[in-house]
């Protein structure tokens, strides 16, 4: 995330405040025109909106290091945009550019930044659960203080996936912090229709995973519940688990005719908004005024506008190129592609 923002608000100074703010705003603005972009046919495939959850990536991700891994789901764009992923490189992505952080071959459910340490994007509910847990195992072989971060939903929990992967980090004691994204619903499934137990942290504990649930809707309780596990996971505590509970406003995704819920349920949910209710305490702790808000929106339009002009400019790859990173470029490059757009050869067998 930029580093902007009136100077004495800037970084730990204003408890953070300002760039908590910052980034949650800026996941929605970058959302919502995403919203105007898919239904003008710019953005194609399939559009999962996070608006809603932005308490969950912003303050999550404040409290991991650069060294850290993120992982994610297809809901991504909040976690890619904190993690830092450049507005331009994902605007670029979701209109199927070759200057898209994937190279424009994922879209909007497979952003990847490995540069970043971002992981994905997994269109496949809980499939980024045994990547973090490998990346974390991959850590610990070399020695390494890192953390990995999986964020997922609540449908993720009642995969095989889950399971395996919570047991197989608390037998080894491995460095994951396990983020799911309580919003409530599996698709059209709510909560209690999905899990027999709906209490998420007291499964996740009976893994014998130090696991706790927060308020994913306050930003700054959800900042300090993820150091409190991040640093704890970082010294060898071994895997921790939180559970966000969260809401998002949007249907499941561009689809979905949203028929499961009721108005009145998202209107009673908009009142915590954790937008509104970071920019509440601010204005009670005399650290932001309307002017204050007024040219940070400006500064986050002109962000996103710069990165829509940059991604409709941006080239398409050639058809050649078709069939490159199907395979691995060269033997022992696997993982390693080459800077998308270029002409290279396929490899085919
Ligand atoms: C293995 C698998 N099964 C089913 C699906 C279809 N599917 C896509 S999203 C979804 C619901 C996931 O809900 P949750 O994990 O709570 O995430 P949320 O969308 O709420 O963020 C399902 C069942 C899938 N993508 N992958």
């Amino acid at each position: 995330m930029t580093a902007t923002g009136r100077p004495a608000e800037r970084g730990e100074a204003g408890g953070g405040q300002w760039e908590l703010l910052r980034g949650m705003l800026l996941i929605r603005r970058f959302e919502e025109r995403c919203v105007e972009l898919y239904s003008a046919a710019k953005i194609r495939g399939f559009l999962h909106l996070y608006i809603g959850e932005e308490a969950v990536a912003a303050g999550t991700l404040r409290a991991l290091t650069a060294e850290d891994a993120v992982v994610s789901t297809y809901r991504e764009h909040g976690h890619a945009l904190a993690r830092g992923v450049p507005a331009e490189a994902i605007m670029a992505e979701m209109y199927g550019r070759a200057t898209g952080c994937s190279g424009g071959r994922g879209g909007s459910m497979h952003l990847f930044d490995a540069a970043r340490r971002f992981y994905g994007g997994h269109a496949i509910v809980g499939g980024g659960l045994p990547v973090a847990v490998g990346l974390a195992l991959a850590d610990r072989m070399r020695g390494l203080d890192r953390v990995t971060a999986c964020v997922f939903g609540d449908g993720a929990m009642a995969e095989g996936a889950f399971h395996e992967c919570v047991n197989l980090a608390a037998l080894w004691r491995l460095p994951v912090l396990f983020v799911c994204e309580n919003n409530r619903y599996a698709m059209g499934t709510a909560l209690a229709r999905e899990h027999a137990q709906t209490d998420l942290a007291l499964r996740a504990s009976s893994y014998g995973v130090a696991s706790w649930a927060v308020d994913g809707m306050d930003v700054l309780a959800v900042e300090a519940a993820a150091r409190r596990a991040a640093e704890a996971v970082r010294w060898g505590g071994g895997p921790h688990f939180l559970e966000m509970r969260t809401y998002r406003y949007r249907a499941h995704s561009m689809y979905d005719p949203d028929l499961y819920r009721g108005k009145a349920e998202i209107e009673e949910w908009k009142k915590r908004d954790p937008i509104d209710g970071l920019v509440a305490r601010m204005r009670a702790g005399g650290r932001i005024t309307d002017a204050d808000l007024e040219s940070l929106e400006k500064e986050i339009a002109a962000e996103i506008d710069a990165a829509i002009r940059s991604a409709e400019d941006a080239p398409l790859e050639p058809v050649e190129d078709l069939t490159r990173f199907v395979y691995a470029e060269k033997a022992g490059e696997a993982g390693k592609p080459g800077k998308p757009g270029k002409a290279g050869k396929a490899v085919r067998s």
